[in-house]
């Protein structure tokens, strides 16, 4: 039996025509009961443990493919990133059957049963897609870029039992696993698939950070963008103006002691983000939202005064001085050093909630720091504010306010879709939930999930993708991160991967309630939506 989730079909419609399709096993005696253990298994439950869905799976032919003592993971590709990512599925192998997965660069033999990872530039995935067979004595893994492969191992990981995520895990003998017989093409939808951590009203440690990006990871994410300076605190060192941190770093909202990212530190960031196929995104906010800068360095003030440091929640009150020279020397210095820190193509510069400019000064200072940031060789990104400016073809617009003009957004060259009553992952879930804001409303799983992207700015130029934004006014620490973020962040990911004919809200909700077991062996603190059915 053969069931296809993709093209046209919609995935309730294809899995529920599959759930009522002849099985190959006999159904499982009392409703809501397991099936029975079989080495073949049908694609619903093969999708089951799928998030974000690929754009196709179908099953396999022949039965599945058993996890046993002599298996092999074999990667011809000297690539590091396939290297690591072989040692990875080695790893995740031991954890869940306690058998060591032999990790080779030789060509596999038909007899031995091996997991292959393949990257072949001919192969027709795109930049970042995969195929995933599951075949009695093969798995293979195959994408054009070791991007599809990361990608590919992580849906990989999704089909391994969810106790591979402890980190100890001892048998006392081997365990074999069944993997189904199956076959996933897959691709993303988006290129662009984000979140941002804001880590200037409160401060988060390069550990809490590796941590968020691991959760990206899981559901194939590939933008962090690290909100780096507002007016409460300044997080990155930059050698040029080394007040920034000395004195701008120290607070944080409710004036606990803040922190900072050395350049050593930033760095180590954007180099654990790069192993896993995530783009780290610096932002230094402007030219509001900078009274850490101004409180350090009294020469940027217009009126040459520093004002005192600030640890509450007001927006719109401080402003760069546009009119002096030093400002732009300021800013230049410090795009300067984040440029030749951060990997990725980009720098956002902020230009949300100015309230102390005129128009007029607002344009003309977007203007010119889209000149500065091209200069030191990145696209310029901002908040949607700035789409009132004459912006240059690579500079990115990153839609936040619901009711922002949709003409204004139209005209962008290219847009970030983080709509603040879907994609803010700081607005509370409902009227129980202690965290977050209420500014853009409630937002509850099914309000972040189920929405079209494409259809969100009729007239849109390009749109690069979806970003779910967390704003740390009411986040102190990891536990209130995870609890904002997940389930939201999974449902934002599966937004921005998935086709839009094949997701459904009562489908994904299955899929979501799911995801339960390995969240919990993961360690998130993920909030138990009264909306889905967790297992
Ligand atoms: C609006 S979103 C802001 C932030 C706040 C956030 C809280 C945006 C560009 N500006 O300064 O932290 O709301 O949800």
């Amino acid at each position: 039996m053969r069931c296809t989730v993709g093209g046209l079909l919609v995935a309730a419609l294809a899995l529920s025509a599959c759930a009522r399709a002849p099985k190959t096993t006999p159904p499982p005696s009392a409703p809501g009961a397991s099936p029975p253990a079989s080495p073949r298994r049908s694609p619903p439950s093969t999708i089951s443990a799928l998030l974000p869905l690929p754009a196709s799976v179908e099953a396999g032919d022949g039965d599945g493919f058993t996890i046993g003592a002599g298996i092999v993971v074999a990667a011809a590709s000297s690539d590091p990133a396939v290297q690591r990512a072989a040692q990875q599925v080695s790893e995740w192998i031991r954890r869940s059957t306690g058998i060591a997965a032999e990790v080779t660069s030789a060509a596999p033999d038909a007899q031995t049963a091996t997991i292959e990872l393949a990257v072949d530039p001919q192969r027709a995935t795109g930049a970042e897609g995969y195929e995933l067979t599951v075949a009695p004595r093969r798995v293979t893994l195959a994408s054009a870029t070791p991007a599809g492969l990361f990608y590919a191992t992580q849906t990989l990981r999704q089909l391994l039992p969810y106790w591979s995520e402890y980190e100890a895990v001892a048998y006392r003998q081997p365990r074999p696993a069944a993997l189904p017989s199956v076959r996933i093409k897959d691709s993303p939808r988006f290129e662009w698939r984000g979140a941002m951590l804001d880590v200037a009203r409160h401060f988060f440690s390069v550990d809490e950070v590796k941590r968020f990006i691991d959760l990206e990871a899981l559901h194939k994410m590939n933008r962090l963008h690290l909100h780096l300076a507002d007016d409460q605190g300044w997080r990155i060192e930059i050698r040029a103006w080394p007040d920034l941190t000395r004195k701008g770093g120290l607070t944080e909202v409710g004036a606990t002691p803040g922190g900072f990212y050395t350049q050593a530190q930033f760095a180590e960031i954007v180099s654990y983000a790069a192993d896993r196929f995530v783009t780290i995104v610096p932002e230094i906010d402007m030219p509001g939202h900078t009274n850490a800068a101004l409180a350090s360095y009294p020469e940027l003030n217009c009126n040459g005064q520093a004002p005192p440091p600030f640890t509450g929640i007001d927006v719109g009150f401080s402003a760069l001085c546009v009119d002096k020279e030093i400002t732009y020397r300021f800013l230049d210095d410090v795009v300067g050093e984040i440029a030749g820190l951060a990997r990725g193509p980009y720098f956002h510069a902020g230009g949300d909630e100015v309230r102390r400019l005129t128009a007029d000064q607002y344009r003309a200072f977007v203007e010119r720091v889209q000149t500065i940031v091209q200069a030191h060789g990145k696209a310029m990104i901002g908040w949607d504010e700035i789409a009132a400016a004459a912006l240059a073809p690579t500079s990115i617009v990153q839609h936040w306010r619901p009711n922002a003009p949709v003409a204004a957004l139209a005209r962008a060259p290219r847009l970030i879709l983080s709509p603040g009553n879907r994609a803010y992952l700081d607005m509370k879930y409902d009227g129980e939930t202690q965290l977050g804001l209420e500014w853009a409303g409630r937002i509850p799983v099914r309000a972040s999930y189920d929405w079209d992207p494409a259809t969100l700015v009729s007239g849109a130029r390009a749109i690069l993708g979806v970003e779910a934004p967390l704003w740390s006014e009411t986040v102190a620490n990891m536990r209130d991160v995870e609890f904002l973020a997940m389930p939201r962040l999974a449902a934002l990911a599966e937004v921005g991967w998935s086709p839009q004919a094949v997701r459904t809200w009562d489908e994904f909700s299955a899929r979501l309630g799911a995801q339960a077991p390995r969240w919990t062996a993961l360690g998130i603190n993920f909030y138990r939506a009264p909306e889905i059915r967790w297992k």
